[in-house]
């Protein structure tokens, strides 16, 4: 026998999962067939080539706990899974080059090694282990992220330093987030923290908050002439924050039990119009008007002229594009 089967993932963090592998005689492999033949690969603490795929006579992979070498594996092949099916589902684009082809990914990359990236190189996804090899980078909003550094380069290309830098990294931390609202999964809710299930800072707080960049200690909240002099990952904070303006709105929220509350530069206050056209504006900008080079002020212009196409140049969506953009200071 061969053929497609649904298995099951016992992950770390978003619980117990539906996984597809492929199964040939007694044997699955943790290939995903109906997603552009995702595969998952063991790097077994390497730090190149390809790695063992994971292969095994059972179709449940992991135990959800990180002693068990195909834990990390689930959480990566559903990573990938539930990626797809947001941008195909959200904006029919089928795979990282809009090709239908998968991409792949490896986990234990080196030893406590506590990243994860994307490489446009071998196309593939690579994910470390994290403190003390039991805390891997496999979240689902990290996935999400690392993934969108994939269609960045293969749509606008955004240059990874300066403003289109910052841009380049708020399109994975909006998409990420979007893929993890979009999984809705029991265990692993969405919201507007990015990593905040694997206590990288060791004190219970995720690495980003996108309704206040700046309760990071360093992201930027609102745009100023000097915060393409920022790390990227600081200077996100601006298109975070637009984002989450947009979508959600000024002022106090609670979403899944998460509680925000979205400042702007002038006190004004701004009404969201949800976040399903909210992603609808950013990848049409982002696909259509963005490029290498585009700064802040581009990145008005570009959605502003995305949210036309999209709602009406006089749409309450485009006015509420102008508002939040004025609401970060860029103008
Ligand atoms: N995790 C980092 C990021 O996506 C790694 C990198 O490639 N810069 O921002
Ligand atoms: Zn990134
Ligand atoms: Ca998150």
């Amino acid at each position: 026998y061969q053929g497609i089967e649904t298995g099951v993932g016992n992950t770390q963090y978003s619980g117990k999962v539906d996984l597809t592998s492929v199964q040939s005689g007694s044997s699955y492999t943790l290939t995903d067939g109906t997603r552009g033949g995702h595969k998952t690969y063991n790097l077994e603490h390497g730090s190149d080539g390809t790695g063992k795929l994971f292969s095994q006579d059972s179709d449940t992979w992991g135990d959800g706990k990180a002693s068990n070498a195909a834990t990390a594996a689930a959480d990566a092949a559903y990573g990938a899974q539930e990626t797809w099916d947001f941008y195909k589902k959200t904006f029919n684009r089928s795979g990282i080059k809009n090709d239908g082809v998968g991409a792949y990914s490896r986990v234990h990359y080196g030893n406590a090694y506590v990243n994860a990236f994307w490489d446009d190189n071998c196309f593939c996804m690579t994910y470390g282990d994290g403190a003390k090899d039991a805390a891997p980078l496999t979240s689902l909003d990290v996935a999400g992220h690392e993934m969108s550094h994939g269609v960045t380069s293969n749509t606008a290309g955004l240059e990874y330093s300066g403003e289109s830098g910052g841009l380049n990294e708020a399109t994975s931390d909006i998409f990420g987030t979007g893929v993890e609202f979009y999984a809705g999964n029991s265990t692993d809710v969405g919201d507007y923290l990015i990593g905040e299930k694997l206590d990288i800072n060791g004190d219970g707080t995720p690495l980003r908050y996108m309704d206040k960049p700046s309760k990071d200690g360093g992201s930027a909240d609102y745009w100023s002439a000097d915060v393409g002099n920022k790390d990227v990952h600081y200077s996100s904070g601006v298109a975070n924050h637009f984002f989450y303006l947009l979508a959600e709105g000024s002022g106090a929220k609670k979403i899944n039990d998460v509680s925000y509350d979205s400042p702007t530069q002038d006190g004004s206050k701004v009404t969201g119009i949800g976040r399903d056209e909210a992603l609808q504006i950013w990848y049409k900008a982002l696909t259509t008007y963005f490029t290498s080079k585009t700064d802040y002020k581009a990145a008005r212009e570009g959605t502003l002229k995305a949210a036309a196409d999209l709602y009406g140049a006089d749409s309450t969506e485009a006015k509420t594009v102008a508002a939040a953009w004025t609401a970060v200071n860029v103008s």
